[in-house]
């Protein structure tokens, strides 16, 4: 009956109905005036979460030290990351045009009439010298138990370099690293197939407390912000995949399906960074020697969701203060929130709280985040979405060109292997 056909069916397509399920639940429940009920359900979306949290920093180090330690080449390592991080800053780019363009085509903030209540100082970049510093970990322990991906990055490939720097004699701790990966991986594993009920719960939540009626005084804004993040996803993502990568887009997008649903619903990359590195190995089958630098790097500083609302976000306060902006403020835009976008912590609403420095940069009104953060979370979803399967398209494609993609695995079709 109802029950074998929900354990039989694939996990993606438990996450889907889950999605919509839960969407449903929480519009009813909102209109049924029982949004209580959607407010508690979120404690069941929040034990997922937290689970899948638990193994951000175990799977960062281990995963990044085994990747470290199949790495026999420094020069390349470098290689990798220049190429990574090149991509990742021009699609950021790419991200905020495509912002701005739907900010100005469709006036999200047209209707609305404010009148700041205060003038704004210019506010300066935050200083990028300090936070290149900041990368360093003066205690390994600590950046750990802060969660510090960067720095947690740093001391895992200068460890794995020096495990493969000091020979024969570090083979056990090779070993060992191997075995624990694969143990993390696994945990990994049961943790995402408790995903379809996190989903559900989440989904309640969100809809339950917002209902249709809050998002309509600012749903094209909404409808901007999810536009732009489809457009970029599929035109920049999926064409690069196509014609860079020379690989399967519609494979691409079915294999970063569960990390993109996770994204979507716990708002945060940072959080959903174990069941990308998941699914980019098993889906897309590409090299952990790759994956292992490129992904936690680029769920720390590649935000092209973030990017993209930012750019629109920027628009939207403008457009509701009036004030006018010229070429120069739109270039101040795409700068400040390529680094505000790197700056933004992987967590929810990180981008909101960046979000200050582009307006300040110019000269628009603070108060404006105010009227975002009532409509944030809805933001949030599609932006982090856009930003893991940034993420992922990244990894494809420098792996691709690395010649570290396992092409028969990244043909088999997705469901073939959910099932064995
Ligand atoms: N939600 C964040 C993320 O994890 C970033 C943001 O708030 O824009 O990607």
């Amino acid at each position: 009956g109802m029950l074998g056909f929900w354990f039989r069916a694939m996990l993606w397509k438990q996450i889907a109905m889950a999605l919509v399920v839960g969407s449903a639940t929480g519009i009813a429940l909102n209109m049924t005036g029982h949004i209580e009920i959607a407010t508690s359900i979120k404690y069941a979306g929040s034990f997922f979460i937290s689970a899948i949290k638990m193994l951000v920093v175990p799977i960062v180090f281990v995963s990044l030290v085994c990747g470290m330690t199949s790495i026999s080449d420094v020069g390349r390592m470098g290689f990798i990351g220049l190429k990574a991080m090149t991509f990742y800053i021009a699609t950021t780019a790419i991200a905020i045009s495509i912002g701005l363009f739907l900010g100005i085509v469709f006036e999200p903030g047209a209707s609305i009439n404010l009148v700041a209540d205060q003038t704004v100082e210019v506010r300066e970049a935050p200083p990028f010298l300090e936070v290149l510093l900041g990368v360093i970990p003066t205690n390994p322990i600590a950046a750990a138990a802060d969660g510090n991906i960067l720095q947690i990055i740093f001391f895992a490939i200068i460890f794995g370099l020096a495990v493969t720097l000091a020979g024969p004699v570090a083979r056990p701790i090779r070993e060992f690293f191997e075995a624990l990966n694969a143990v993390i991986l696994k945990l990994a594993e049961v943790v995402i197939s408790f995903a379809p009920y996190g989903v559900f719960a989440l989904m309640t939540w969100v809809t339950g407390t917002y209902g249709l009626d809050l998002l309509l005084p600012l749903g094209t804004l909404i409808v901007a912000v999810y536009l732009g993040c489809f457009l970029h996803g599929l035109i920049v993502y999926g064409g690069l995949v196509s014609f860079v990568a020379k690989l399967s887009p519609v494979r691409f997008f079915q294999g970063v399906f569960e990390p993109m649903i996770v994204a979507f619903t716990s708002t945060s990359s940072s959080g959903t960074l174990p069941v990308t590195i998941s699914a980019v190995d098993k889906n897309l089958g590409v090299s952990r020697s790759v994956s292992s630098f490129t992904l936690p790097l680029g769920a720390t500083i590649n935000m092209d969701g973030t990017a993209l609302y930012q750019g629109v976000t920027a628009l939207f306060i403008a457009q509701a203060y009036g004030v006018e902006l010229n070429v120069t403020d739109y270039l101040t835009i795409v700068l400040t929130a390529t680094l505000a976008s790197i700056g933004s912590a992987g967590v929810p609403g990180g981008g909101l709280v960046m979000l200050s420095l582009v307006l300040t940069s110019v000269g628009l009104p603070l108060e404006g985040v105010a009227i975002i953060a009532g409509v944030d979370r809805i933001l949030d979803m599609a932006r982090t979405a856009l930003n893991v399967t940034g993420d992922c398209a990244c990894t494809l494609l420098v792996a691709k060109s690395e010649g570290e993609v396992d092409l028969s695995a990244y043909d088999t079709p997705h469901v073939l292997k959910a099932a064995s």
